[in-house]
């Protein structure tokens, strides 16, 4: 670890701790350099509240997206067309749950629990992407899903992989990796529809009509409405505004649909010489807002299936810290009864 970074750590309470902190300037003063010099901050180093709850916040809301975002495609697991499209759901759904594994693992870095970040997403105390409020309606949506969404969640993931957040940054590494074999899938799913019957045609652009403009809404607001964005900038968590990354994605986009033999919703939507750059259309920013306030058409849907699940696997959790006291105890010579609770 470089030399701020290890000044940083000396001395550094332990979570749960209260911060006793003499030396409060100094230890900002060398978080400052730290994050300026590019380099990562740790766990156990020093670190402004606020930068803290920042990291909390966002990567809790990334986890909880991970793990709602598999309803939508899970919803056609059982009526994929093919042995083979099945498996390739399958796995890419497991996948969405790694990701918010590896991210609750990550948020649990910053001193907050697993099970009051669930909490918090059952109660409806944090949110979850707004892209997850909509309907899968037919087939070609898992495509969509996969070329859109996956898509836009990569654009927004790679310069999260330079996050100052160690365990974040880290994390978003083997998430990049897998995201990319899910916007692949996609791209070639809708490939094969769009190449199909006229049908086969008709529905893979319906679905790409229905999924773009909700895919430039996961961006974030625009810029002038982003209230972090300035400041998780310069901390470096995020590394680009909402706006340009909504943009790299624009201009991502309009080669890939064209080569798809797709239209992509939007007639404002054309190349800008001079900027270099398209342009696009206005984007409805009510019906965003609205989604986040829970009015999108599956947010209700959604939180019931999940809140649902988490019941319904609490027989699992206990099966599983039962054995993992167990185990524990057979390492340390302790023994447990049935309930994973230390007896004489
Ligand atoms: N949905 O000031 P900003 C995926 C909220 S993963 C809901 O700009 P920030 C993989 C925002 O939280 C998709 N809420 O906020 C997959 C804030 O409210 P708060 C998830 C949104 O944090 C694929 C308020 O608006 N990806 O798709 C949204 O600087 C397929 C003001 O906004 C991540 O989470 C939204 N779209 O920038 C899984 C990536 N946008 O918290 C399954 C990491 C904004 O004050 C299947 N996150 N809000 O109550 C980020 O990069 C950022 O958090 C942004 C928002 C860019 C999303």
């Amino acid at each position: 670890m470089a030399t701020a970074a290890a000044h940083r750590t000396a001395g550094a309470p332990a979570y749960g701790a209260p911060h006793a902190d003499p030396d409060g300037d100094a230890r900002q003063r060398a978080f400052d350099a730290a994050v300026a010099a590019d380099e990562r901050v740790e766990p156990r180093d020093w670190m402004p509240d606020a930068y803290r709850a920042t990291l909390v916040r966002q990567i809790a809301q990334h986890a909880h997206s991970e793990i709602i975002g598999m309803q939508p495609e899970a919803n056609w697991i059982t009526r994929a067309p093919s042995l083979r499209r099945k498996a390739i759901l399958m796995a890419k759904v497991q996948d969405e749950a790694g990701h918010g594994l590896y991210l609750y693992s990550a948020a649990e870095t910053l001193g907050v629990s697993r099970d009051e970040l669930l909490d918090k997403l059952h109660s409806g105390r944090q949110k979850y992407s707004s892209i997850f409020n909509y309907p899968t309606l037919t087939w070609a949506d898992v495509g969509a899903i996969g070329w859109l969404v996956d898509g836009a969640a990569i654009t927004n993931q790679v310069p999260l992989c330079r996050c100052s957040y160690g365990p974040y940054a880290r994390a978003m590494v083997r998430v990049c990796k897998e995201e990319s074999f899910h916007q692949r899938q996609g791209y070639e799913l809708l490939l094969a529809l769009s190449r199909g019957t006229p049908e086969q045609h008709a529905m893979a652009q319906d679905a790409v009509d229905r999924w773009w403009w909700p895919s430039l809404m996961m961006f974030g607001p625009p810029d002038d409405a982003s209230q972090h964005s300035a400041q998780s900038m310069a901390w470096k968590i995020k590394r680009h505004s909402n706006d340009e990354l909504r943009q790299r994605f624009v201009d991502i986009c309009v080669p890939q649909a064209e080569s798809l033999g797709l239209t992509l919703p939007d007639p404002d939507l054309k190349w800008n010489e001079e900027h270099g750059r398209h342009d696009f259309g206005a984007i409805d920013w009510t019906e965003f807002w609205d989604v986040l306030k829970g009015n999108g058409p599956c947010n209700e849907q959604r939180l019931t299936q999940r809140r649902r699940a988490h019941d319904e696997g609490a027989w699992v959790r206990e099966a599983a810290a039962a054995h993992a006291a167990k185990h524990a105890a057979k390492h340390t010579g302790k023994h447990t009864g049935p309930t994973g609770v230390e007896q004489a």
